[in-house]
């Protein structure tokens, strides 16, 4: 049975990523790790407070549960690693050479998410091919193509598991997404059921890939079930479920609130990140070697959505 420790576990990704760890492999299988204290859910689990910058912090813990995998999710996203480049990569990269040298002190299988940020704007912005130019202009997409190489290098120099997929922007109802360029998504849900409107700083026509949570925490495990010999591409599989604008959120929700509206305050800093990333990935490589598959399109994806947040609120 895998022992898993997850860092970011409070995150977006992570504070539902170890909730259906624990129901796959058991509660006391998944031990959570944060920088903040834990919360919600993740609380009814092994929890311990980590930096993931404090390398012994770090590898006391994994050593303390004798886990045979790492899921590091800790990182700053682009909004943020913009307005803080120095933190972004002390965090960012610091974080993850700190996790996968324990991963290679410690034989344990490892995955750490890449982003469609890895790109920038030289790449072939539509179906981008898994195989391209990358040349991000972003401090974000620095240390996500390094840690892409990064990976690779543990995987190839010393034999580490290592694994990871490009996400596209993340949308969910459980946990909301802190200092990212596609969060504007998430926004416009919760605004449409509290104020019927929405105010993008993401200006109309620029397509960016998305995915909805359950998607992403199902592409996770299963690339970490493929069977090693499947696996060419291992840590930056280009995942997509669509390619959507600002606009086509809003098509979606008004076939459920028909009275919805949506304006644009562009926001420059913002707007020049999304701009020098893929309008549409090609997700080909991870459909052929590990079964990449979605299940939510917009529409589906916004049908749930908004009941889930109308749910909350009720
Ligand atoms: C962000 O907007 O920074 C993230 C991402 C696409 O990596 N959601």
């Amino acid at each position: 049975m895998k022992k898993i420790l997850v860092t970011g576990a409070l995150g977006q990704i992570g504070s539902e990523l170890v909730i259906k760890l624990r129901e796959i492999y058991g509660t006391d299988q998944v031990i959570a790790t944060d920088i903040r204290k834990a919360e919600g859910r993740i609380a009814e689990g092994p929890f311990e407070v980590v930096d993931v910058t404090n390398a012994k912090q770090l590898s006391d813990v994994t050593k303390k549960y004798q886990v045979d995998t790492m899921m590091h999710l800790a990182a700053l996203l682009s909004a943020k690693a913009e307005e803080n480049p120095k933190l972004a990569w002390d965090i960012n990269m610091g974080g993850l050479v700190n996790a996968l040298e324990i991963a290679r002190e410690l034989d344990l299988q490892f995955f750490t998410p890449s982003s469609i940020g890895a790109f920038g704007p030289t790449t072939p912005k539509d179906n981008t091919p898994q195989d391209t130019l990358q040349r991000p202009t972003t401090m974000y997409g620095v240390n996500k193509v390094s840690g892409e190489l990064l990976a690779d290098y543990y995987h190839t120099r010393f034999g580490v598991d290592t694994r990871g997929v490009r996400f596209p922007g993340l949308i969910s109802h459980v946990t909301l997404p802190g200092g990212g360029t596609t969060d504007y998504a998430v926004e416009m849900y919760y605004e449409a059921v509290e104020k019927g409107n929405y105010t993008s700083y993401i200006g109309k026509g620029t397509y960016m890939d998305m995915m909805y949570m359950p998607d992403a925490i199902h592409a996770i495990i299963q690339l970490m079930e493929c069977d090693t010999n499947k696996l060419q591409h291992r840590n930056a599989f280009n995942i997509s479920a669509f390619s959507a604008a600002p606009e086509d959120f809003a098509t979606s929700i008004q076939k459920h609130i028909p009275s919805f509206s949506l304006k644009y305050d562009v926001d420059p800093f913002r707007q020049a990140i999304a701009d020098s990333w893929p309008n549409n990935l090609d997700s080909a490589c991870a459909i052929d070697e590990w079964g990449f598959k979605v299940e939510y399109d917009l529409d589906k994806l916004t049908t749930d959505m908004l009941s889930k947040i109308k749910q909350k609120q009720a």
